[in-house]
């Protein structure tokens, strides 16, 4: 398992660089199209420019969270196997355009995004909505939890951070789903980002609330993004908690065949992302923590957080380059 060093996981350490790679080229692929209205066709760039160069890491590498199933999604489906094969077994969840329509319409903070754990280490979780709780490092543990109501959790945020309620800002999806909670945040008096997309980042900012200006992020969004956030969240440290919206027949007996016995079960951050990961996020448009890429006269900039759990090692990358035909 993880050691502090980092040295002894299944997981090489010269991943954590090599696989900024791998979402710097999803993301100038998707840069290349921000503004333009075509969601779809980003989204495939980005899928492919990810594709090709995540076949060029030394991986035994099998996508437990991608595109979706194999018959809807041609590349990066889940159970693909990816990497050169030759390296360690290795989970990967992706997600070349996080924020498709962020991206479309060039809105702040769409990414290309990956991570890359020791093998069975991910949640393995039908493509489902899941309820989502987090907050970033530095509070007691159990701070916030999805059994508190909203009001209660910003409650002790902001007690856990010395401020006033109003003092605090609560990330939320944009959506008729979240109506309710809305207002009853809005009656504590604390403030709210509401953001069309994007909660991958959403959860990320909480991390950094100097930075972002968000204190908390909750809400129901897509359970890979939830598996992907924790996976990140295990890295830089932080709190979170997933419940996932087993609300039909079907979906129990889906998630019943992917292992999962208690479709109300609460999943902690470490139940999500287990063992070493290492996690990669590029810009695509300009956010609150990652500049989006940037085509310059001489060279193309691309800025790339990456982050691995066994060593808790957070790195920006602001990266030129100069060739531009490696991306092609
Ligand atoms: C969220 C959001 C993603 O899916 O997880 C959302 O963060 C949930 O689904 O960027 P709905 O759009 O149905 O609410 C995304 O939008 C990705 O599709």
């Amino acid at each position: 398992m993880a050691s502090k060093s980092g040295g002894d996981s299944g997981l090489d350490r010269i991943l954590t660089l090599e696989i900024v790679r791998v979402t710097e080229r999803a993301a100038v692929a998707a840069a290349r199209l921000r503004g333009r209205g075509d969601e779809k066709e980003a989204d495939q760039v980005a899928v492919d420019a990810m594709r090709q160069e995540l076949n060029r890491l030394p991986i035994n590498g099998r996508v437990v969270i991608g595109e979706g199933e194999r018959d809807e999604a041609p590349m990066l489906y889940i159970g693909e196997e990816v990497g050169t094969g030759s390296g360690p077994e290795v989970d990967i969840a992706l997600d070349p355009l996080e924020g498709t329509t962020i991206c479309a319409k060039n809105l702040p903070n769409s990414l290309a995004v990956i991570a890359v754990a020791e093998k069975d280490s991910l949640l393995y979780a039908p493509d489902v909505y899941m309820e989502k709780v987090a907050i970033g490092p530095g509070f007691p543990k159990g701070t916030v939890t999805l059994d508190a109501s909203p009001t209660d959790n910003i409650k002790a945020v902001a007690k856990a951070k010395g401020v006033t309620i109003q003092d605090v800002t609560a990330c939320i999806l944009d959506r008729p789903r979240h109506a309710r909670m809305i207002e009853e945040v809005r009656a504590t008096g604390a403030a709210i980002r509401l953001i069309g997309d994007g909660d991958v980042a959403g959860v990320i900012h909480t991390t950094d609330p100097d930075e972002t200006g968000i204190d908390i992020y909750m809400g129901i969004g897509g359970a890979p993004e939830g598996v992907l956030a924790a996976a990140a969240l295990r890295c830089i440290g932080g709190q979170m908690q997933g419940r996932l919206q087993l609300n039909t027949d079907e979906k129990i007996a889906r998630a019943r065949t992917m292992g999962i016995e208690d479709p109300q079960k609460v999943y902690s951050l470490e139940e999500m992302a287990s063992g070493d990961v290492v996690f990669a996020a590029t810009g695509v448009t300009d956010g609150n923590m990652l500049s989006g890429v940037r085509f310059a006269r001489d060279a193309i900039v691309t800025h790339t957080i990456v982050m691995r759990s066994s060593s808790r090692t957070v790195r920006e990358i602001k990266a030129r380059h100069q060739d531009h035909g490696k991306f092609d």
